[in-house]
Order: C-alpha cells, then sequence, then structure tokens
C-alpha cells in the first residue's frame, strides 16, 4: 500500500504543478484571467505532509494536512517569478512559504522548507498576508500580520484577539531579520504595507487602523504614517488617504493590497474594499492613484470594482473574497497581478501599465447616487452615437 500510493500521489502531484495555465479571453480589456488557480493546498510538497518512512507510515497516511494556499506577496528575483504564500494547516495556523515560477504564470512549486520567521520576545500565535516591499534602503521587507490572543478578554471568551503589524526583513527570501513589531497609536492593524521609495528621508507605512480584531469600528480607511528607522518603528500620526464610504464597495472597510508601483501618472495602488450583504461580507479589489510629488493625494480613483469573485472564486472556506498583496511588473511594463479567491486558493491576472493607467485615469469615479450613475451611462451613449 505504502508504494503503490506514494508513486500514484508523486505522479499526481507533479502533473498538477506542470499543468499548463491558458489565458482566458478578456471581457473587459483591462486585464486577463488564466483558467487554474496557479496554487492550491495540493500544491504543497509531499514531503512536508507524508512521512516518507514505510516502517513509520505503512499506510502512507497525510500526517500533516493543509487547508489552503492564499494571500502571496510577490517579488521577481533573480529572473524568477516568486510568492510568499500565506499556507494554512489543518490546524489553521498560517505560515509562509514561497513558491517559484519560471514565467509567473505556471509552474509554480514549493521551496525546499517553509519559511523560518523568527520570533519576537512576544512569540505569534498565527502570521499572515506578508506584502514584500524592495525598498531603496536596499532590503526586501516583509510586512504581515502577527495575531495573538487578547489577554484583556473576559474569562472564558476564547475568541478574542490582537492583530499587529510584524517586521521582517531579508536579502534572498532564505534568511530572514525580525524587527520589532510597528507601534502605533490606534487599536489594531492589519494590512500594513511599507512604500518603497524614503519620503523626506523617512519610511513611509500604509496603514489600517483598526478599533477591534474584525471590525474596523468608527476609523478604518487606508492610513498613510511615517517611521525614521524600521529598527524602531513608531508611526506617531496616521493621516486617513482613502476612506471607508457609504454605498460604495469599500463601505464597510478597506485595506491596501501589495506596495503600490510608480508610473510616470502617479503610485498605482491596488486594494481590498470590503461590504455588507445578507450573505455575509463581500470582498473585491480595486484601484486608485496618487501624486508622484505627494503619496498623501488621491489623484485618480474609478468607481466600483477592478476586480470581484467570479465562478469557482467565489466559494471556499470564506466565500465572495477575492484578496490581493502581491504584484509584479516587468521592465516592458507588463503587469502579473497574484490574487486569492474566497481564502483558499490563488490566481494570476495579467495586464500592463498602459492598461492599469488608462484605467485609473478613464473609468468615471462613483458619484454616489443611482440617477447620476444613470446620467453617466447617458452622456456615454451620447458620445457614442456621435461616431457610430
Ligand atoms: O477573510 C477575508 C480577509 O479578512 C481579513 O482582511 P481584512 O482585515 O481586510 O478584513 C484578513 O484576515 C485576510 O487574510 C482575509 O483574506
Amino acid at each position: 500500500m505504502f508504494k503503490e500510493r506514494m508513486i500514484e500521489l508523486k505522479r499526481d502531484h507533479e502533473g498538477l504543478i506542470k499543468r499548463v495555465n491558458s489565458k482566458v479571453l478578456s471581457s473587459n480589456g483591462i486585464y486577463e484571467r488564466f483558467n487554474n488557480p496557479i496554487l492550491t493546498a495540493n500544491h504543497v510538497p509531499l514531503h512536508w505532509r507524508f512521512d516518507f518512512n514505510p516502517e513509520q507510515n505503512p499506510f502512507f497516511m497525510e500526517r500533516i494536512g493543509v487547508n489552503a494556499v492564499f494571500n502571496a506577496g510577490a517579488i521577481k528575483m533573480n529572473g524568477k517569478y516568486l510568492v510568499v504564500a500565506r499556507v494554512e494547516g489543518v490546524d489553521r495556523k498560517s505560515f509562509f512559504a514561497v513558491a517559484e515560477s519560471e514565467n509567473g504564470v505556471d509552474g509554480f512549486r514549493f521551496w525546499d522548507c517553509p519559511i523560518t520567521l523568527p520570533q519576537t520576545e512576544q512569540p505569534d500565535v498565527n502570521v499572515y498576508d506578508m506584502r514584500l516591499t524592495r525598498h531603496e534602503d536596499g532590503w526586501i521587507y516583509g510586512i504581515f500580520c502577527t495575531e495573538r490572543k487578547d489577554l484583556s478578554a473576559p474569562a472564558g471568551d476564547t475568541s478574542l484577539a490582537e492583530a499587529k503589524a510584524g517586521i521582517a526583513r531579508t536579502k534572498d527570501l532564505i534568511d530572514w531579520e525580525r524587527l520589532p513589531d510597528l507601534v502605533s497609536h490606534s487599536g489594531q492593524q492589519r494590512n500594513v504595507v511599507l512604500h518603497p521609495e524614503f519620503v523626506n528621508g523617512k519610511y513611509a507605512l500604509y496603514t489600517r487602523p483598526q478599533d477591534g480584531f474584525i471590525d474596523v469600528g468608527g476609523g478604518g480607511g487606508i492610513g498613510l504614517g511615517f517611521v525614521d528607522k524600521m529598527e524602531n518603528p513608531v508611526v506617531d500620526e496616521e493621516v486617513i488617504i482613502n476612506k471607508k464610504k457609504y454605498h460604495t464597495v469599500y463601505e464597510l472597510k478597506n485595506g491596501l493590497g501589495p506596495a503600490p508601483i510608480k508610473t510616470d501618472e502617479g503610485w498605482l495602488h491596488l486594494a481590498h474594499g470590503v461590504r455588507n450583504t445578507a450573505a455575509g461580507l463581500r470582498y473585491v479589489l480595486y484601484l486608485f492613484m496618487t501624486d508622484n510629488n505627494d503619496i498623501s493625494k488621491v489623484i485618480h480613483q474609478p468607481g466600483g470594482y477592478f476586480m470581484a469573485p467570479e465562478g469557482e472564486e467565489r466559494v471556499g472556506d470564506v466565500s465572495n473574497v477575492l484578496f490581493s498583496n502581491g504584484w509584479i511588473v516587468e521592465d516592458d511594463g507588463s503587469v502579473f497581478i497574484y490574487y486569492a479567491s474566497s481564502d483558499t486558493r490563488m490566481h494570476v491576472a495579467t495586464s500592463s501599465i498602459e492598461q492599469l493607467v488608462d484605467y485609473v485615469k478613464n473609468t468615471p469615479g462613483d458619484d454616489l447616487a443611482s440617477h447620476l450613475s444613470v446620467e453617466k451611462i447617458n452622456q456615454l451613449i451620447d458620445r457614442n452615437k456621435a461616431v457610430f
């Protein structure tokens, strides 16, 4: 049984990794999706899950199960497309692991071992959603959510937790130096992202202040703060640069995705917006652009979502969720957008700087009322009648 199962599972695993991904015809002309996810729980190497000693494991049984692979940071290094994925075990604990591809759209294979993340004096209980920033100081920073039990929770409350921004840096994604967690004065933090350039000699951090672990409460929005040193990361003031807003796709909360991309027209940002529905929360992706000379100033923001869950993306552990914390831009302007669906699997979509800039500049904003949406459509119809 051991040998038969091992051979069969190895063959299936290799087949899954070598599966070719094909572009799906784009209906909107902004980006292209692909027909297969790039990473799933089944992509996780067999030697992380199975004991290969026949005496100890005669049934070739899985000893350590993996539940999902999602919310990956991304970077291109030495010509390879690398994602740092959130791998969630069946025990609900997430950790980080690097997977590598030659072309960015298929063939993603995990490195030999997951990342060993050094701990601070207050060890993490759970870590997830790493954003990678290649900073002009020469380091690659990984900022992620570190979750710990809320020690002030009343006795018997086993769910209250505290979210903070954990920080680690590396040159090669193999060896990581852990820095102190971000200190801010706004309760909890998730979705913290480091800006790639110094701003007036300081490190700039996008934040997402929140009152509780899930609820952002009265605060929320995408904030911007500055720190002098990453070795002592204290943000004294956070200014909200992109607010949650009534009757939008980011009505309940929002959060920045990957580090922004610099273009001639401004900094391109990818974020997620959340609204409530009778079926629960719905997470979609949206884009906006900030001024190259003032990163706190939003200069373009198309109305509505850029990407929303479609087809099988709609269903998973936390259904109706798209989340992205990684993208890669090439020298020729191609953009690889890595996104996860429903907290379960990873996908890629491709576009270009030219297309994304066109999208953010020329898509009308959200005018916040149905009759104004109709007015916008009528204006487009009139313009089109002139050219028909
Ligand atoms: O379950 C959806 C997402 O929920 C959280 O995101 P946010 O803090 O913006 O609500 C995170 O736990 C994220 O990992 C998850 O995908």
